[in-house]
């Protein structure tokens, strides 16, 4: 009887969904610091989505229809990052239809952005308020061990930026725009460093750690 009344009550009761606020990581390190795979398995042990801002980019630049597929390879070419309008709105939509195809997945890993001052700005223009940000897990290596892992992965990846060229001139990019990004973070006690030049395995048991903590 009670639980009759219970329930006419609150099926009469709107049903108020109170959506999650996006909780973000975001992913740094250098090229071919190993975010993309460690992002790989911290989505296997934790409820997060991966969302790599250049894999965005590199779908983006293959969509027939799009307006920045050349500009886009142009920057990826020369290891430029590209205007943070364009990426903000990829990450924003792709947010956006995650949630929408589940309310529980509220929890992102943003894998290779912000990487300079205007990525950060657009990030707080589009953003603040709207997501929060709760560490910068920084894959910290030295720019030979960036690069070797490159050229060897470009021997089969087919990236256009996976070469010499523009390896030299992504590595000057990380080190001029991306670096500063994050000591900001540094400041404000959000970095989670980890030494990324061990084995996938060494580095992923420390990734768990502070998953098991803060994640
Ligand atoms: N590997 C990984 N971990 C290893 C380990 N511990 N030991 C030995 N080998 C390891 O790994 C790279 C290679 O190393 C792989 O072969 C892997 O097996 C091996 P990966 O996990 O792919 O490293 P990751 O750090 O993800 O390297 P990636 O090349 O993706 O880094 P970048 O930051 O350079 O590339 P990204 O795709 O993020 O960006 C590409 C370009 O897009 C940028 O240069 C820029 O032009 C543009 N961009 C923007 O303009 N704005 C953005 O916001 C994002 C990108
Ligand atoms: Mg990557």
């Amino acid at each position: 009887m009670i639980g009759g009344a219970l329930r006419s009550v609150c099926s009469k009761a709107p049903r108020v969904v109170l959506a999650m606020k996006p909780q973000v990581v975001f992913v740094l390190g250098g090229p071919g610091a190993g975010k993309g795979t460690q992002c790989s398995k911290i989505i296997q042990h934790y409820s997060y989505t991966h969302l790599s801002a250049g894999d965005l980019l590199r779908e983006e630049r293959s969509r027939k229809e799009s307006e920045f597929g050349q500009l886009i390879d142009s920057y990826i070419k020369e290891g430029k990052i590209v205007p943070v309008e364009i990426t903000i709105n990829l990450l924003r939509k792709a947010m956006e239809e995650t949630m929408k195809t589940d309310e529980k997945k509220y929890r992102f890993l943003i894998d290779g952005f912000p990487r300079n001052e205007d990525n950060l700005q657009g990030w707080a223009k589009v953003m603040d308020g709207k997501a929060d940000v709760k560490f910068v897990l920084f894959f910290d290596c030295s720019n030979k061990v960036c690069i070797d892992r490159c050229l060897e992965r470009g021997k089969s990846s087919g990236r256009t930026d996976d070469n010499k060229e523009s390896l030299q001139k992504r590595i000057q990019t990380y080190l001029q725009s991306t670096r500063p990004i994050v000591d900001q973070y540094e400041k404000l006690g959000k970095v989670r460093t980890i030494d990324a030049s061990r084995s996938v395995d060494e580095v992923f048991a420390d990734v768990k750690q502070l998953f098991d903590k803060e994640g």
